[in-house]
């Protein structure tokens, strides 16, 4: 049944040719007015900031149109090909500062408002969050989307416009509580919906063999479905002083009309109206789970309303320009997808192009895999996505078939290169046999796909050696690695205005797009004058952490203590638990009298766990419960302070990362697939104390040993030392870790909640421990010394961290996203069809 368009394409003659709209303070203050008095309707007696933000938001957001409809038409009429990347999360966060900055708007926008007694940061700071997104995953999302823009990479995201993103977290005696984070309801002005782009999303029925009616080949029909409307929001994404604006088009959920009406004809109008929840809760609500699945039949449906609405959309784009010659789809379109949860994908575009276009299995095979792409984000078990058969067979029968159907061509192959390798067909099946069979997503994403990436060296490396080990022997060209970046317009240009400003007048304008000239820096770190340019900054971001940490939280950090910063998703592997065992040990320190030579600090730690995930919860609990402790004790003053720092998200990390001291970076090696938080500090010129995981290994060899405070089991280590695992033996031998156990099963930190904390002290003493907290206390509280000791020395802390800014070069998007083009996707940038 086709779409009931919700806006008719009625023809009409539209404007198409517009004025360029000047850059200049004076025009925008104009628009600024305009939209104030007459796209709002406010008036002088309006005192609501919300309306100044808006105001502004609709006069830059004017200055994108013209841009973003030139780069639509000219990547529509070159036909180039376009890469679309497909995720259930982009964490956003806030956009009109980035929008200004990328225009060239911010230093035009500030002097309009300020004319009118307007001050920018307080609109910037209006605006909330875009928290469609969990953490790295989400964020890296984000990140990409803005290199490919400013690359002029002709790239699309696709996902689901949430009504509620991640979850507000407030403490409430030391536990999270979760508010929903209602982030649409001031109305949100970087989007546009598309009403006459809606598409149609079909769950549950049965299938159906039928012939073409010539006696010819059949064709399976899916019939009796619950179909859902998929309405597109597109949401701008302009690259950096270029010309390119890309989209981000973000699904909604609606019921369609006709099943209403069914029920309404049988008498049941409440009912019939009611039934639009299902449909629109499909969209409602991101699932708050960070590196763990649930399992959740709603979240299946959200990733097959995100594939298939994405997918067909673009086959329908390709159907105007080609019709139903399929010849050069693969050569023209290139998916990403952004971990197993879209991975649904790959059976949907085969479903799409054998029972809606009409191909056979073999080309629609073909077209498949050499279009899709996989990257994997973690080696965690608990993360890798299964899907009951059950469920399949309940809400996507269809799909279920083509998955089996693919299934037994790839078992063919495998069993064609390891003849009677029973073992092996099993291992390698996308389904698992069992008592409750499940589909494994991981494996349909790699057989699907042409190229499977990790995110950084070693986790790329560990996932050939291991989890993909057998697919790895069977096609070691599609393995490949790309290490993760982040944006150094977000996390460098905004977010460290001070310092931008010192790197452009360095090194000229050229360093926001070509990072690697970071680099001409390292001559200038042991300069005096230089130096004390640098610190001069420092001080300044310290100082407005120091503020937010007291807005925030009401501790006050004196300014000369060293900022000790982890923030992140709270889970065991990051080992938040091993930070607060050190904060512990430098308490018990202090209240022994050991403090000569002491460096104050302030340890910070802010992230949200998982609503379910109760040891997380537990550990932040902890981290208040110590926090209390100490901050209230007399004999502390002037030595330490312990913040949890409450509802980490990007707009918060804008002020963190700029200014930090030190970086916490210290999971159990093997176990953070690579961070991206790592790389926002050191690009900002903090230090980091970490591990050998993830990307921090790519950060130390980029640095260097002396610029960066290492400690703890390598992950060959780790693996080695899970067969004979002893923490009571690491506890015992170590008299200062003895005592931080003992004050902690003394109830020190629970006077008056006897018992809470067992399950965690539990956890350390656990010889199952898989994140081996003990093990990595020793050789932590050594690097911690030696961290200590180089602040105590600030020519020498200084030194370190500009190099750590200068060599963070390898570590933007750009440089991620050029290595993806160039292997993967091959895209034309869009500068050289102009
Ligand atoms: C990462 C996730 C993730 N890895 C499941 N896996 C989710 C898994 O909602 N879910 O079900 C959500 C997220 N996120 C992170 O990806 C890694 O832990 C980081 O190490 C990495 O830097 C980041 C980006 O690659």
């Amino acid at each position: 049944m086709p779409v009931q368009p919700l806006v008719k394409s009625q023809p009409c003659e539209s404007i198409t040719e517009l004025e360029p709209l000047g850059m200049d303070p004076e025009s925008i203050q104009r628009d600024y007015k305009r939209h104030f008095n007459y796209t709002l309707g406010r008036d002088r007696d309006c005192r609501s900031a919300h309306y100044a933000y808006t105001a502004l938001g609709l006069a830059v957001r004017d200055r994108i149109m013209e841009r973003w409809r030139d780069t639509r038409q000219l990547c529509s009429t070159s036909l180039c090909k376009q890469a679309y990347y497909l995720s259930m999360e982009f964490l956003l966060g806030r956009t009109l500062g980035n929008a200004m900055l990328n225009l060239g708007l911010k230093d035009a926008a500030t002097r309009a408002l300020y004319e009118l007694g307007i001050e920018m940061e307080e609109l910037i700071e209006i605006e909330p969050d875009a928290g469609l997104g969990n953490g790295g995953l989400g964020r890296l999302a984000a990140c990409f989307l803005d290199s490919c823009a400013t690359l002029e990479l002709p790239v699309m995201g696709y996902g689901i416009r949430y009504e509620y993103g991640m979850f507000r977290q407030v403490i409430d005696n030391g536990y999270q509580v979760e508010e929903p984070d209602h982030w649409l309801r001031n109305g949100n002005v970087w989007e546009l919906e598309r009403p006459e782009l809606t598409v149609r999303v079909r769950f549950g029925g049965r299938t159906e063999v039928v012939g073409d009616g010539n006696g010819g080949i059949q064709r399976v029909r899916w019939l009796d479905t619950h179909d859902i409307l998929a309405v597109p929001y597109d949401v701008p994404i302009p690259g950096y002083r270029n010309d390119t604006v890309n989209t981000l088009r973000l699904w909604k959920s609606m019921a369609t009309d006709e099943f209403d009406l069914e029920e309404f004809n049988a008498g049941d109008y409440p009912e019939a109206v009611a039934a639009k929840n299902t449909a629109e809760q499909i969209s409602l609500v991101l699932y708050p789970n960070d590196a763990s699945e649930n399992g959740k039949e709603l979240r299946l449906r959200q990733q097959y309303f995100l594939a298939s609405a994405s997918l067909q959309d673009v086959l329908r784009r390709w159907v105007w320009t080609h019709g139903e010659d399929f010849s050069q789809f693969a050569d023209k379109n290139a998916f990403q997808l952004n971990d197993t949860h879209p991975a649904i994908a790959v059976p949907e575009l085969m479903r799409l192009l054998m029972d809606e276009h009409g191909l056979g299995w073999d080309e629609a095979w073909s077209i498949t895999t050499r279009t899709m792409a996989y990257t994997n984000h973690t080696l965690l078990p608990e993360a890798l996505e299964k899907w009951p058969v059950r469920l399949f067979r309940q809400l996507l029968p269809r799909l279920l078939e083509i998955i089996y159907e693919i299934n037994a061509r790839f078992l063919a192959e495998v069993d064609k290169r390891w003849p009677g390798d029973g073992e092996r067909l099993a291992r390698m099946s996308l389904i698992e046999e069992g008592h409750e069979p499940q589909i494994r997503m991981a494996y349909l994403a790699i057989v699907g796909s042409f190229s499977v990436n990790g995110v950084a060296a070693l986790h790329s490396r560990l996932l050939t050696e291991g989890l993909f080990r057998d697919f790895y022997e069977l096609w070691p060209h599609k393995f490949n690695n790309k290490t993760n970046g982040i944006t150094p317009r977000r996390w460098l240009a905004w977010a460290n205005p001070g310092l931008s400003a010192l790197l452009t007048e360095t090194l000229g304008e050229g360093w926001v797009t070509d990072l690697n000239r970071l680099r001409e820096l390292a001559p200038l770190a042991g300069k005096p004058e230089f130096q004390k340019r640098w610190q001069e900054i420092r001080r300044h971001n310290r100082q407005r952490l120091i503020d937010f940490v007291a807005r925030e939280t009401g501790v006050e950090i004196p300014a000369n203590f060293m900022l000790d910063v982890q923030v992140k998703r709270i889970h065991e592997y990051k080992r938040q638990l091993l930070n607060t065992l050190h904060v512990i040990h430098l308490y018990d320190r202090i209240k022994r009298g050991d403090v000569a030579d002491w460096t104050p600090r302030a340890v910070i730690i802010g992230g949200k766990a998982a609503p379910g995930y109760l040891m997380a919860k537990k550990i932040i609990k902890l981290i208040n419960n110590v926090a209390q402790m100490v901050n209230s004790d007399p004999d502390t003053e002037g030595l330490l302070r312990v913040v949890f720092l409450p509802n980490y998200r990007v707009s918060a990390m804008e002020v963190i990362c700029a200014g930090a001291d030190l970086s916490e970076q210290i999971s159990t090696a093997g176990k953070e697939a690579s961070g991206t938080g790592n790389m926002k500090f050191m690009m900002n010129g903090a230090l980091t104390i970490g591990t050998l995981d993830g990307a921090n290994i790519e950060i130390l060899e980029e640095v260097g040993e002396e610029h960066f405070f290492l400690f703890g089991l390598t992950a060959a280590q780790v693996e080695e030392m899970r067969r004979h695992y002893d923490p009571m033996g690491f506890i015992n031998r170590d008299e200062d870790l003895s005592r931080v156990m003992r004050l902690l099963e003394t109830g020190h930190f629970n006077r008056f909640e006897p018992g809470i904390f067992d399950d965690v002290i539990g956890s350390i003493k656990n010889p199952h421990d898989p994140w081996m907290t003990a093990a990595d206390f020793r050789s932590y509280v050594e690097a911690q010394k030696q961290a200590a000791a180089r602040f105590r020395d600030q020519k020498a802390w200084t030194r370190s961290s500009i190099l750590n800014t200068a060599a963070s070069g390898r570590f933007s998007t750009d440089r991620t996203i050029g290595e993806y083009n160039q292997d993967i996707w091959k895209l034309t940038p869009l500068h050289q069809l102009r």
